[in-house]
């Protein structure tokens, strides 16, 4: 009989990746969407919009206990992968009170309908390399002590926390993925490899003249959407519960993604980028790089797409977007 997996967050950037790898697994999908999603389809189901006729959408809202139980109640459910979240580390610094309330208590309500419901229910929470923010050791391992530095990243760990004591104190099989930045053509545009590959992209067909950034330095351990998802996958399927990283051991700078970008349209990045300070952040995560030894060990799990097929990916798709005057 086929499994039945609830995602929340389908919507987003992982959660239409992970539906179309349990879709070929042979899954019976199930999604959470805010009721406002199905109201105008086109602008908010725009990475499932090709997965519709194969999942079921609930409507539901993440602040509330009473709509998360019953949706929860409705379906049989074998697997649950937590993904919604208010996930931009920038906002969270501007509105940490609806980050928190919604990564938060979010995370709790999903944790306590399952422990009421669906007890047996595998539950997969979306934890962040964010939450080792100003680093105690590079690289980071899930043994590496957490120091997180804005209100996304306490969000995360807090989530952790809870999916760590839902399992212990009821013996739920509750996972965390450490993911490591992870993109794609799918990515949201005001996360910093989409925002610098669509701008790129409107400069190459004359959409766009500038394109302002913040700290080019910072540097980030970038991997594909497309595969982490299959990690997630892979957390569940295990004989016991355990917290793994998912990283690619490798990183680059903000400054590269511009010149691995520009370069793929045959551009200069330095004639158009300009830094402007509104995007330095309170409190910056400089250098964050994942050893996913243990993935790769227990899950079989290893990143294929380098940085640079990954940059060239996204800077072809936002092309063809572009010259369509679609972004
Ligand atoms: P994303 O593209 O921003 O997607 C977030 C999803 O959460 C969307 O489906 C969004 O729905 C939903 N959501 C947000 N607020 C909600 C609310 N109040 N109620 C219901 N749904 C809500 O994020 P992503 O990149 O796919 O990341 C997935 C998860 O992994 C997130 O938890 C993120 O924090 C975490 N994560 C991401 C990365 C990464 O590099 N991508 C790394 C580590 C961890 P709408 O479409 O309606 O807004
Ligand atoms: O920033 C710098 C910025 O917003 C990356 C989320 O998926 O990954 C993501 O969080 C870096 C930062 O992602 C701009 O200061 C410079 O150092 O693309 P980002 P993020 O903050 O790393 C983690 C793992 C998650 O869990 C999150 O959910 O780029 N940067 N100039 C800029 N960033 C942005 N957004 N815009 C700029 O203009």
């Amino acid at each position: 009989m086929a499994r039945t997996a609830l995602i929340t967050g389908i919507t987003g950037q992982d959660g239409s990746y992970l539906a179309e790898h349990l879709l070929g697994l042979g899954y019976e999908v199930h999604g959470i969407v805010r009721r406002v999603a199905l109201e105008s389809q086109r602008q908010r189901l725009g990475r499932i919009a090709h997965l519709l006729d194969r999942v079921v959408l609930h409507p539901g809202m993440l602040e509330s206990y009473p709509s998360i139980y019953s949706v929860v109640g409705r379906v049989d459910l074998d697997e649950c992968y937590h993904l919604a979240a208010q996930s931009f580390v920038a906002e969270s610094f501007d509105d940490g009170f609806s980050t928190m309330q919604t990564n938060v208590m979010g995370t709790h309500f999903v944790l306590a309908a399952l422990k009421e419901l669906r007890p047996r229910c595998r539950f997969y929470f979306a934890g962040s390399s964010e939450m080792f923010g100003k680093v105690r050791e590079v690289p980071q391992t899930e043994d590496t002590v957490f120091h997180p530095r804005s209100p996304y990243a306490v969000s995360k760990v807090t989530g952790f926390h809870l999916t760590r004591n839902f399992r212990e104190s009821y013996g739920m099989f509750c996972a965390s993925g450490i993911l490591f930045n992870h993109e794609s053509p799918r990515r949201g545009l005001e996360f910093v490899t989409r925002k610098i590959t669509s701008s790129a992209a409107r400069i190459k067909v004359g959409r766009q003249q500038r394109l302002a950034l913040g700290n080019l330095d910072a540097r980030r351990d970038w991997g594909h959407a497309r595969e982490y998802v299959a990690a997630m996958h892979a957390m569940l399927q295990q004989d016991d519960p355990d917290d793994y990283v998912v990283a690619t051991g490798r990183t680059n700078s903000v400054r590269d993604v511009c010149e691995c970008a520009f370069s793929v349209l045959g551009l200069d990045y330095r004639d158009y980028v300009d830094l402007d300070p509104k995007y330095y952040r309170p409190a910056e995560v400089e250098l964050l790089i994942g050893d996913a030894a243990k993935a790769r060990e227990q899950l079989d799990w290893e990143p294929r797409i380098g940085f640079e097929a990954l940059i060239e990916e996204m800077v072809r798709s936002d092309l063809e977007l572009a010259s369509r005057g679609e972004i």
